[in-house]
């Protein structure tokens, strides 16, 4: 064993060392207009997840696409975000427990907990990856609840040499305030192809006011602020951010409807997110329209 020890030695420092490597710092730069572009484009893209996961529990998503399973709406939609043709998507999926071992006493829709494995495929497209729902409290309907991704991603042009992609971590926690909610974000989305390879991963707790307390999850109004971190191939940027006023409707799959997101690195230079309606969405840095 003493022989081995001077190896171990080097093993030791040689992991001291990535493990220094990894532990990238901010940048100080100013965010490039390059790169800001690369966050509008993960912002954007990265935003029908949000609101995906924001369902209402007392609308189950009946459907076939995800391998013949009815599956509650917050797992149901995180599938459909991706934009998988819900007519031609060919899944294999899994529910554990299976749905009539699964606890609902408050009758939400929500599971007491319940993990969902998917493998879809469209064509050359995949999906795959697994979402865990849980019921934050099984005796109130009222409750919210907690979701969470596992390995989830999405391939575009699978096995090709323009293979693209996203890889998604999601856990989000709902937690009724009455008469609102906090809701926690947790999330890490990354972006490769052809443009390299980027991410965003942020964590903040929302406010969350329901238009409505009788149906909490169909409209509703969200305010946070906190930093988020943006990779590239070569920097890190922390960037501080503030949402105002992000306008939620269950009636719009794809973004928030209303308000603001102002994202500002160290510099002062800011990315500000406009949400003007359903799908319509306005980016600008410092004024320039992207
Ligand atoms: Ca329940
Ligand atoms: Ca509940």
């Amino acid at each position: 064993m003493r022989q081995l020890q001077p190896h171990l030695k080097i093993l030791a420092l040689g992991m001291l060392g990535l493990l220094v490597a990894c532990g990238q710092q901010p940048t100080t730069d100013p965010l490039s207009k390059a790169d800001a572009q690369k966050l509008k484009d993960s912002l954007v893209q990265s935003n029908k997840y949000l609101v995906a996961a924001i369902a209402s529990p007392s609308g189950v998503v009946t459907t076939n696409t995800a391998g013949g399973l009815s599956l509650p709406s917050p797992v149901a939609n995180l599938i459909l975000a991706s934009g998988l043709p819900p007519q031609s998507i060919n899944c294999t999926a899994s529910e554990t427990p299976p749905k009539a071992q699964q606890q609902d006493l408050d009758n939400d829709k929500i599971p007491l907990q319940a993990t969902y494995r998917v493998d879809c495929t469209v064509g050359d497209t995949r999906l795959r990856g697994g979402i865990v729902l849980r019921d934050k409290d099984d005796n109130n309907p009222a409750s919210g609840y907690t979701i969470d991704t596992d390995q989830y991603e999405l391939t575009l042009n699978t096995g090709k040499s323009n293979e693209s992609g996203v890889k998604l971590d999601l856990d989000l926690d709902v937690t009724w305030n009455n008469p609102n909610y906090a809701v926690r974000y947790n999330f890490n989305f990354e972006i490769y192809g052809s443009d390299g390879r980027f991410g965003t991963t942020y964590a903040y707790t929302a406010t969350y006011v329901p238009d409505n307390a009788q149906t909490p999850f169909a409209a509703g109004t969200f305010n946070y602020e906190g930093s988020l971190d943006f990779r590239t191939a070569t920097k890190l940027y922390r960037l501080t951010g503030k949402a105002t006023d992000l306008k939620f409707s269950n009636t719009c799959k794809e973004t928030f409807v209303g308000g603001s997101w102002n994202l500002e690195d160290t510099r002062g230079n800011k990315l500000l997110v406009v949400y003007n309606a359903c799908n319509n969405v306005t980016v600008t840095y410092n004024g320039e329209a992207l």
